[in-house]
Formats: structure tokens, sequence, C-alpha cells
């Protein structure tokens, strides 16, 4: 009788170990989860150097249209963002403004700025130019910078 009650109570250790080791390889495994718990990635900020151009370009009917290039950011929270903002319209000055980070630049033809910031509020952040009637598109002149990280 003892030697029966060994042999199923080793075996249901067995079993209960098995479901157990189980549950952490698939909660670690898990998009951003991890064995301990937490429910966001840890991520070491990093100082990330980044080409923006404010670029023209000419459709085939000669109508002209100023854009940024790239117009899609993206970054940790907690990185250190080092802008190199580059006019290459000849025409006119450009600004390049992320106004939820306090950024702001202006840039003259053919001109490169730099500007750095640290990108601390996670969330989609809107740049835009800042030089009113620069050109008839103005208003398109956007693009968007995306903060990766947890909300606090
Ligand atoms: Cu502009």
């Amino acid at each position: 009788m003892n030697t029966r009650l060994a042999i199923f109570a080793l075996a249901f250790l067995l079993v209960l170990t098995t479901l157990t080791a189980g549950y952490f390889v698939v909660k670690a495994s898990a998009p951003g989860g991890s064995a301990a718990g937490g429910s966001a990635v840890a991520v070491t900020p990093q100082t990330r150097q980044i080409a923006v151009l404010l670029t023209t370009y000419e459709d085939d009917q000669g109508k002209m249209y100023r854009r940024w290039l790239p117009d899609l950011v993206a970054a940790n929270a907690g990185d250190t963002l080092i802008f190199r903002v580059t006019n290459t319209d000849k025409k006119s000055a450009h600004g390049f403004a992320l106004a939820s980070l306090g950024v702001e630049v202006k840039v003259d033809p053919g001109k490169t700025e730099t500007v750095k910031v640290v990108a601390r509020t996670p969330g989609i952040h809107t740049f835009a130019c800042t030089v009113d009637k620069c050109a008839e598109d103005h208003a398109d002149q956007m693009g968007q910078l995306v903060v990766l990280g947890a909300a606090r």
C-alpha cells in the first residue's frame, strides 16, 4: 500500500512539475511576456541618428510635391534622437517641428540642421513644417515619430 502511495505521489509531482515548467515556457515565449510576470519588454535606451529630408518631386503634369523622407520614424522611449534635417527644396526654407517633444528648427534651402531630443513620451508624435506659406502644399508636409514604450 505504501509503495502504491509513493508511486502515485511521485507521478503526481512529476505531472505538476511538467505543467508548471510548460506554463513558464509558454509565458516567456508569448509576445511581450516574461517568466518574471512583467508585461513590457525592457529595452536599453540608445542614441539614434536619423537623417530626414524635406524632398521635392514633380509628377507627370508638372505639379510639385514637397514631403518628408522618411515620413515615419520609430524609436524606443528613452532614446536620444539626433535628427539631421536636410532641406532639398532650392526655392524655399522649411521648418522641422516635433511640437509635442519641444523641437523646432528652420532649415534654409539646400542646408542641413541638426537637432537633438530625448524621446521621453511613448506614443505617436507628428512632425511638420513650421514655415507658413513655404509652398502651396505646406499643410501636407507632415510625418510621424512612433515612440514605443509602455504607458505609465
Ligand atoms: Cu515647408
